[in-house]
This record gives C-alpha cells, structure tokens and sequence, in this order.
C-alpha cells in the first residue's frame, strides 16, 4: 500500500515518541508526582496552580532534551525526504520529529518548545534548558505558559484545516501510536476512510478506530515503520 500511494500522510500520537523514554499520556510511566495528565494539561489547572504546571511543563521539557528521537522519528523523516507528497500531523509537543530532521509536521496541540505571555500574548521560540521555573515574560513581565493546546481549547484553526485537508486528499494514512481518543485529532480517521484513503495502524495495542483500519500492525513503532520503508 505504502509502495503503490501517491499521497501517504500519517498522523502520530505519544506512542511515536514512547521508545525516546518519553511516558505516553495514558501508558504506565505517564504519570508524575501522582498526577494525571488531564488533571494538569487544562487552564483551569494552569489558573489554579500555575507554578505546579510550569514545572510538570519543566520536567517534560527537560525529559525530552536529553531524549534521542527514535528510529520510527527517523523513518518519517526519510519517508518524508523520498515522497514529496508526505506530511505528518503529529499530536506529540516533543519536537522528536524536527530533531530526526522532519520539516513537513503539523503539531495539532502545539509545543513544549513555545511559549506565550498570559499578560500581552508575546509568542516565542524557547528552548532553555534546564528550563528555568522563573516564568516572567521578557517582554512584559507577564507569566509565560507552554504553547501547547490544553483540554477545553480550540486548536489553532488554520492548523487543523490544514490537516483536514490533507487528510481528505491523501490516499493512505499511517496511524501511529496513538489511542484515538482526543478530537478532533481522532476524528481525522474516519475522515481518512470516508475520503476512500486505506488506513494502516500500528500500535502494540488496538486502539479504539482499529475497527475501521485497513491493517493493525501490532508492535512498536519503532520496529514496524523502518520495516515497512524499502
Ligand atoms: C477541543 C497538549 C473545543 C498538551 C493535548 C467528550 C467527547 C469528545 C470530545 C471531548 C469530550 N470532552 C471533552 C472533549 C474534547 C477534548 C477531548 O477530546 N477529550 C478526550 C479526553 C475525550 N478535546 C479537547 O479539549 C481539544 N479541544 O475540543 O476544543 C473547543 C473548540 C473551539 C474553541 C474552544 C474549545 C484539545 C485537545 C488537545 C489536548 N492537548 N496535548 C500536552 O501535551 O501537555 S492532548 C494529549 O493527549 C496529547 O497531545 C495527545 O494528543 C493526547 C494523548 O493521546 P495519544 O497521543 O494517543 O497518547 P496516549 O497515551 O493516549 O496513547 C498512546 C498510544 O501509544 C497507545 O495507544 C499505546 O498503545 C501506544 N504505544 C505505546 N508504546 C508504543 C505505542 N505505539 C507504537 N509504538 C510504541 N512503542
Ligand atoms: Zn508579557
């Protein structure tokens, strides 16, 4: 199927950066100081406790930069480089895939890697590290939050039309590593399968579209997908 489409487009969730020793939300090692990561990942949270959810941002921050992207990270960079049609809309805010060299990503829910004053909006790239827990703005003084997407925000529109689009146009689409539980990142596999695309899935564990895919290739991905590249 990967051989023969003309317009191959994947979408990744947690999984993909799960061989990195990045924990996935809902997976074992997902936890931290005994939260849940809905607890933490909302404005109500942020609005409650803004320190406490700067620094779980921190620790992901700071997991990540001493994370290595892995080979399923560098298999969607070359699939990218060897098929000028190929995107990955991706839900991770790990930046794992522009580290192993992908430059065609969409990151649906943002990045640990921005960051946005709460007082006058100014955006900016950081990528401090150790991040520091000191949040003031350097433009207003302001406090800073990450610029990833919370539960209960809207995704930045032009964003996930962009996917949308994508996704309707595409002929097969990679699913990779996520439980297909967030919208509208999840309702982009349906919409590849109304849109006649095969779809092909790999994941260890089925996962709650598995039902409607062309094929579930159960393992990690980061054996599977360097497998499936000639
Ligand atoms: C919105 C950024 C409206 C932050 C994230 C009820 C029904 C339907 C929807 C809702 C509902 N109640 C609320 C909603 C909406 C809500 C939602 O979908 N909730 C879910 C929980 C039901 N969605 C939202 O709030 C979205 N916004 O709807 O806004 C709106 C519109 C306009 C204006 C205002 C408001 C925003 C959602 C984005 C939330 N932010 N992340 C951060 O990272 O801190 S989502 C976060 O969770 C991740 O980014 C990721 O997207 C998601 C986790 O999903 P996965 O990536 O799939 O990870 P998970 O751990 O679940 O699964 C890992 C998978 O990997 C597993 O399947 C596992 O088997 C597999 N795996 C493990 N190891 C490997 C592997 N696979 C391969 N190889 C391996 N080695
Ligand atoms: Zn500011």
């Amino acid at each position: 199927m990967l051989r023969t489409s003309r317009r191959p487009l994947a979408l990744a969730g947690a999984g993909l950066s799960a061989e990195s020793g990045i924990p996935t939300f809902r997976g074992a090692g997902g936890l931290w100081r005994n939260y849940r990561p809905e607890a933490l990942a909302t404005p109500e949270a942020f609005a409650r406790d803004p320190q406490t959810v700067w620094e779980w941002y921190a620790w992901r921050r700071d997991l990540v930069a001493e994370a290595q992207p892995n080979p399923a990270h560098h298999a969607l960079a070359r699939l990218e480089h060897e098929r000028e049609a190929f995107w990955l809309i991706t839900q991770n805010v790990d930046g794992l895939s522009q580290r192993a060299g992908s430059q065609r990503v969409l990151e649906l829910h943002g990045s640990l890697w921005r960051t946005r004053c709460i007082v006058c909006g100014h955006e900016a790239e950081d990528l401090r590290t150790p991040t520091p827990l000191d949040t003031a703005c350097e433009t207003c003084g302001g406090r800073i939050r990450p610029g990833v997407v919370w539960f209960g925000e809207g995704l930045d529109s032009q964003v996930i039309a962009k996917a949308q689009r994508l996704v309707e146009e595409c002929d097969l689409l990679l699913v990779l590593g996520t439980s297909a539980r967030v919208y509208p990142a999840a309702g982009l596999i349906p919409l590849a399968v109304q849109n006649g695309a095969r779809v092909i899935e790999i994941n260890p564990d089925p996962s709650g579209m598995s039902s409607m895919v062309n094929g579930l290739l159960q393992g990690p991905v980061g054996e599977l997908l360097p497998r499936l590249l000639p």
